[in-house]
């Protein structure tokens, strides 16, 4: 195994969402969607998660202690505007002090938006599906940055736009709980529209009143894989349609305006534009697929491909797809790569570190060609409320035992923290971490 450095100027950190470990809040659709029996595989709920809202201060000094550079972290729009057109000054002071903390500890933050969740007075109006989720939205946007833009340089409007859709809207095992393409459709439209007038209103917003720094704005896209399971072109056809529909679609429209088929005619409805500061990747797996006469999943199934490590729930562990999808969508898009989420769920901890290693090594790669892949946020900090799984996918450097709520740094987190140090990865490091891999 080879030693790595990372190029000057690197930064690493983690990354979490508010619902997934706040904890305390019952004003959002995940907490609703809770109560059904059967939802959640371990019948837990976010509910509890990982009382970070209490605990915030203790865990961004465990960021603190890992060495990091920066954070990504999540609002809860539910808490802040737990009315329509309500805004709660408690929780965005709560915020206030959060973010406030962490750049006293010299970590960057990098603040989402919208993760997965909506207040649920936003779902009885209709949610996504309602044309006014935009002005909604942008509405929000708006109270939050003039709140906390003096503070935040860094924003993603939407996390994974597409896995929100596809499991809420086409497969119905998220909120709320639809099978119907056509809604999908609909809500994925006001979803880009959304996006496009949230990284106007920061821009707007920022600049207007001299906030320092330079605004940066963009989407956390989920990104996989879609290889075909063999060369021949019946298994090659389904991989593309899938590729196109699952993330092409949804990157182009939101980075440049543009609504093509069949999310419009190839327009742009709200002006041509570039509304990406930087491409925000959230990268975990790859899906081998293969011709199945059934237009519901596009004619293709999605399989794993067979002798290959795979992570608790399951899912290849390809580092390789890290550098393909880089190099494809920076010839695409040209900006700066943030890897906005990478990791894995491994409650034993016996593959995490090598995970680490091998995708760092995939970045370092892909630098040492000229693909100026910035920064890394390791998903996740802490183990969390992984939606459907509950708390039984375990991605954190951190454990988290739900409860005493005690953190126990995992030994991947340790040499995380150390590669967080020295930007490097050293024969040191490798005899202590990665001699059993
Ligand atoms: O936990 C999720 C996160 O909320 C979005 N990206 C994938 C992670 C792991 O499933």
């Amino acid at each position: 195994m080879n030693e790595l450095q990372l190029p000057k100027g690197f930064l690493l950190g983690s990354a979490t969402s508010a619902t997934q470990i706040e904890g305390g809040d019952t004003n959002n659709s995940w907490y609703k969607w809770c109560q059904t029996p059967g939802h959640i595989n371990d019948n837990t709920s976010c509910y509890r998660a990982a009382d970070h809202w209490n605990q915030y201060r203790d865990d961004i000094q465990i960021m603190k202690d890992l060495h990091h550079d920066l954070y990504r972290m999540g609002l809860e729009w539910s808490r802040i505007e737990p009315e329509q057109g309500k805004y709660n000054e408690a929780a965005i002071a709560h915020y206030r002090d959060e973010i406030s903390f962490l750049l006293q500890n010299g970590i960057k933050p990098l603040v989402t938006l919208h993760h997965f969740t909506n207040p649920i007075w936003f779902d009885d109006l209709g949610g996504w599906e309602n044309s006014q989720a935009v002005e909604l939205f942008r509405k929000y946007t708006e109270y939050v940055v003039s709140e906390l833009g003096d503070l935040v340089n860094d924003w993603i409007t939407i996390n994974e736009p597409n896995v929100f859709l596809i499991y809420g809207y086409v497969r119905g095992t998220w909120p709320p709980g639809k099978t119907d393409i056509f809604a999908m459709f609909k809500a994925m439209r006001h979803i880009v529209a959304a996006h496009i007038q949230s990284y106007r209103e920061i821009h707007r917003i920022r600049s207007k009143r001299n906030y320092p720094g330079k605004t940066l704005v963009g989407v956390a896209h989920h990104l996989r894989i879609f290889d075909p399971e063999d060369g021949k072109w019946r298994n090659q056809l389904p991989a593309k349609s899938i590729q196109y529909i699952f993330q092409d679609l949804f990157l182009k429209s939101m980075a440049t305006g543009k609504f093509s088929f069949p999310l419009g005619m190839g327009g742009h409805p709200l002006g041509r534009g570039k509304y990406y500061d930087f491409l925000g990747i959230n990268y975990y797996s790859r899906d081998l697929v293969s011709f199945k006469f059934d237009p519901t999943i596009m004619f293709g199934e999605l399989k794993v491909k067979e002798n290959v490590p795979v992570n608790d729930l399951g899912w290849e562990i390809y580092p390789e797809g890290l550098y393909r999808l880089c190099r494809k969508y920076y010839a695409q898009y040209q900006a700066p790569i943030y890897i906005t989420e990478n990791g894995i769920c491994d409650t034993e901890d016996t593959q995490r570190s090598l995970f680490i290693y091998e995708h760092l090594r995939q970045i370092v790669r892909l630098c040492n060609e000229g693909i100026p892949v910035e920064r890394y946020y390791h998903w996740t900090l802490l183990d969390n409320f992984e939606w459907s799984e509950g708390e039984s996918g375990r991605f954190g450097l951190v454990a988290n035992d739900f409860e005493t709520q005690k953190r126990t740094i995992r030994q991947s987190g340790r040499f995380y923290s150390e590669i967080c140090a020295k930007k490097a990865v050293t024969q040191e490091m490798i005899a202590k971490y990665l001699s059993n891999s």
